[in-house]
């Protein structure tokens, strides 16, 4: 619980705070030193590791260890499939893709994959992985039955049925790289109605976009093309603080 007891705890100190998601396709392990350094310096929280397409256990080793070295931050995996659990890992974010027309995606890699966690010894922390809008390739990939990101009332109803299921954080995911990310105002809805801990993230390019979702309710806010940018240090920071001043505001109010 070590990890997961982290994030909560400074979710309840900051309101909201922001986790960088790194791809092991698209960097280097000889970038990944001085990316982690950065992702530690602007003030992410934690940092995931995953990726949709062509990535494989040892591409994930590769990566974590070099992040491990190189910045304190807990390491969490974002896993696309059994292939990438790395043993390197702090945690791994143990999730079913809730809105899959595939059961291999909802129940069956985790089938497979639930011997590697539990010969690795990683923290498996529960999460509900819901696919609104374009969702982007991991929507492909995944065989999504996407939801509208406005229909806020069945995007909520399944975060509702992750709860219920015992899952402790549930992320609503746009995916990478789409171009708006899902509107605060579904965030709003979702939040009123359930008692997890809920994830945002794709298509979070600007300060403004990751301070109106926390304040509307993300407990979390994923940023992973940004990444890729150039000048990243300072959109990063921006982003960062963004998403904690959204937060404060709701620890205002509550
Ligand atoms: C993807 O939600 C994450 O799984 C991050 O999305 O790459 O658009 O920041 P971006």
């Amino acid at each position: 619980m070590k990890v997961e007891r982290y994030l909560n705890d400074e979710i309840e100190k900051k309101g909201s705070i922001h986790i960088s998601l790194v791809d092991p396709e698209k960097l280097s392990p000889i970038e990944a030193g001085s990316l982690a350094r950065i992702i530690e310096k602007a003030g992410s929280t934690a940092i995931m590791v995953g990726g949709s397409l062509n990535v494989n256990e040892s591409m994930m080793d590769e990566l974590i260890k070099v992040i491990k070295e190189n910045c304190n931050l807990p390491v969490i995996i974002f896993p696309s499939n059994v292939n990438t659990i790395s043993r390197y890992a702090d945690a791994i974010w143990f999730m079913s893709l809730l809105n899959s027309i595939n059961t291999y995606f909802i129940v069956g890699a985790q089938v497979q994959g639930a011997a590697i966690v539990k010969k690795y010894g990683l923290e498996a922390i529960p999460m509900g992985y819901i696919i609104v809008g374009d969702g982007g390739t991991v929507g492909i990939i995944g065989q999504a039955r996407t939801i509208p990101p406005t229909k806020a009332e069945v995007i909520a109803l399944y975060a509702l049925a992750a709860q219920y299921l015992g899952m402790r954080y549930v992320y609503i995911e746009g995916g990478s790289g789409v171009p708006e990310p899902v509107p605060p105002a579904t965030i709003e809805y979702v939040k009123g109605l359930v008692n997890v801990k809920i994830i945002v993230g794709g298509g979070i390019k600007k300060r403004e976009q990751a301070e109106a979702l926390a304040k509307a309710g993300a407990d979390i806010i994923v940023t992973g093309t940004i990444l890729e940018e150039r000048d990243v240090e300072n959109k990063l920071r921006n982003i960062v603080e963004g998403v904690h001043a959204g937060g404060r505001s709701r620890l205002k109010k509550s």
